[in-house]
C-alpha cells in the first residue's frame, strides 16, 4: 500500500500548456459540460464529441511534462512503492515524466472503448470518422474517458488506497466533481495528513492540514523536497 497518495487535476498540467476546465480560458468556455462530457451529448452529437477530444489528444502530444510532473516522479524514484497518483487528467504527462503507479479515474485519451464489444484498446489516432474496432470491426469506438454520470475508474481500490495513506496531497484540481473532491474526507477521517498545493483556495479548506498556493511548477518540487 502506499505511505502517499496523490490526487491530481487539470492544474498540474496547466503549465504544460493542457487548458483547465473551470477557469475563465478553461475548456468550459468554448464547451459546454453536457454537449461534451455526457453520454447524452456524445450520443446526440458524436462528431462534435470526436472533434473536442481529438484536438486534446494531438494538444497533450505535442506537450511535455512539467517541473510538477517530475517531481511526484522523483518522489517514487526516491521511495519506490510509497507514491500512488490517482489522476482525474485524461493526459500522459505523469507516466511520461516517469510515474509508474498512475490510476487514470477519468480515462485517458491514449485509450479508446468500443461500445460493441466492451473491449478498451490503446489509441492513439483520432476517432472521428468512426474506424472499426480491432476486435469486433464495429465502428463503435468512443473515448475511453469518464462522463457526467458514469462510474469512474478503479474507485474501490482507490477508496482503500487513500483510508491506509499516512499522506494524502490534492495538487491542481478544483475540487468541484464527486467522487474525486470527496476523497480528502476519507483521508482525513482516516488520521492521513492531508494538503492542498493549488492555485487558488478552495472554497472549504477545513479538511486540508497544509494549504501551499501558487503554481505547482513552482510548489510541488519544494513540497516532495520535504519528504
Ligand atoms: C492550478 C494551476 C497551476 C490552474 N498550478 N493549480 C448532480 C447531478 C448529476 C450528477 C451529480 C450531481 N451532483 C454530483 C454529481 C456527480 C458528478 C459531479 O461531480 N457533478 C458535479 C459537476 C456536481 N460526478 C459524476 O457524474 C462522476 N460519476 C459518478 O458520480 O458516478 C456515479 C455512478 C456510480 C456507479 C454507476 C454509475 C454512476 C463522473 C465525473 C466525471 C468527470 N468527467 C470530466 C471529463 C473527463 C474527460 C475529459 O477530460 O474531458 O473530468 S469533467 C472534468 O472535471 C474532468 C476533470 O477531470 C474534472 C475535474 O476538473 P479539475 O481537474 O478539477 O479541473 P478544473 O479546471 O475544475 O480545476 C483546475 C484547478 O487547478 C483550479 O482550482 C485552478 O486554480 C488550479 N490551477 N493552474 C496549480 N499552474
Ligand atoms: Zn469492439
Amino acid at each position: 500500500m502506499a505511505r502517499i497518495v496523490v490526487l491530481t487535476g487539470a492544474g498540474i498540467s496547466a503549465e504544460s500548456g493542457i487548458r483547465t476546465f473551470r477557469a475563465v480560458d478553461g475548456l468550459w468556455e468554448d464547451h459546454r459540460i453536457e454537449d461534451v462530457a455526457t453520454p447524452e451529448g456524445y450520443a446526440a452529437d458524436p462528431a462534435l464529441v470526436h472533434a473536442f477530444y481529438d484536438e486534446r489528444r494531438r494538444a497533450v502530444a505535442a506537450a511535455e511534462p512539467n517541473a510538477a510532473h517530475l517531481a511526484l516522479a522523483g518522489l517514487e524514484a526516491r521511495r519506490p512503492g510509497d507514491v500512488l497518483i490517482v489522476t482525474q487528467n485524461i493526459d500522459d504527462l505523469h507516466e511520461r515524466a516517469g510515474s509508474t503507479r498512475v490510476s487514470h479515474i477519468h480515462g485517458e485519451l491514449g485509450s479508446a472503448l468500443c461500445e460493441a464489444c466492451g473491449e478498451r484498446m490503446p489509441w492513439h489516432g483520432d476517432l472521428a470518422g468512426g474506424p472499426r474496432c480491432p476486435s469486433c470491426g464495429a465502428r463503435a469506438l468512443r473515448p475511453d474517458v469518464v462522463w457526467f454520470g458514469e462510474a469512474v475508474y478503479g474507485l474501490d481500490d482507490i477508496f482503500d488506497a487513500v483510508a491506509l495513506c499516512e499522506q494524502f496531497w490534492v495538487i491542481g484540481t478544483s475540487g468541484a466533481v464527486t467522487p474525486a473532491a470527496s476523497l480528502v474526507a476519507v483521508a482525513a477521517e482516516a488520521g492521513a495528513r492531508t494538503a492542498l498545493l493549488n492555485l487558488d483556495a478552495h472554497d472549504d479548506l477545513r479538511l486540508f492540514d497544509d494549504v501551499v498556493l501558487g503554481p505547482a511548477t513552482v510548489t510541488v518540487p519544494e513540497w516532495v523536497a520535504r519528504f
